[in-house]
């Protein structure tokens, strides 16, 4: 039995969503407003007492980190496979994960955003910018990597989809959010973007597909 906490705008759990939706596996939503507090709950810190979305249920085991929580799938549900056989293309992958995962995601996410208005009296434009300025970074790096390696295909790693696409689209949902013109900054990531948005895996893992969608 698998279950996954998550929230529908949370760039995190739909890494995990689009994953789960490409192994084809069926899971529980089990939704947490983290914007309502709910990730700071009595009962949901007895899940993750981090206070963040994802967690995955698997057998009663509770995983989370998105990174985890994809590499286990992987290696629990061999197919089709999120990572390279070859060690070179499984670090390149893992690379590219954690563009979005380690120096975009932690900059933009709500709780980061919460603090640094109430411990250092940002307004919500300061605010916007910083996130901005994050994504920027960290997308122009992507996009460079993909530029520059011949291992880029159809998608980020060849010709189907891998890890760091459940990481790149999920960001480039948060980046148009913030107003960011990512068919024109990076049109290598738009269009990685695009083949993913025709794949039912990532359709039926979006935001808005999301039951407790607000
Ligand atoms: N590194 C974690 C990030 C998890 C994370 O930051 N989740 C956000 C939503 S995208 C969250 O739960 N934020 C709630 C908060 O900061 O209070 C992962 O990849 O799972």
């Amino acid at each position: 039995m698998l279950a996954l906490y998550t929230y529908w705008r949370s760039s995190a759990s739909y890494r995990a969503r689009i994953a789960l939706n490409l192994k084809g596996l069926e899971y529980e939503a089990r939704p947490v407003h983290i914007l309502k507090g709910e990730q700071k709950a009595a009962d949901y810190h007895a899940v993750n007492p981090q206070h963040r979305v994802p967690a995955l249920v698997h057998d009663g085991r509770v995983l989370t980190q998105s990174l985890a929580i994809i590499e286990y799938l992987d290696e629990q549900f061999p197919q089709p496979a999120l990572l390279p056989k070859d060690s070179l293309g499984r670090a390149r992958v893992r690379s590219l994960s954690l563009i979005p995962a380690c120096e975009i995601q932690p900059l933009q996410n709500s709780g980061t955003g919460v603090h640094m208005q109430a411990a250092l009296g940002l307004s919500a434009e300061q605010i916007a910018a910083w996130r901005v300025h994050w994504n920027t970074l960290g997308l122009q790096a992507y996009e460079d990597h993909l530029v520059a390696d011949r291992e880029t295909g159809r998608f980020s790693h060849g010709d189907t989809p891998t890890m760091a696409d459940c990481f790149l689209v999920p960001q480039c949902y948060a980046a148009r959010r913030l107003g960011i013109d990512i068919d024109n900054k990076y049109p290598t990531i738009a269009r990685i973007e695009a083949a993913c948005a025709k794949l039912e895996a990532f359709q039926r893992a979006h935001p808005d597909q999301q039951p407790d969608r607000a």
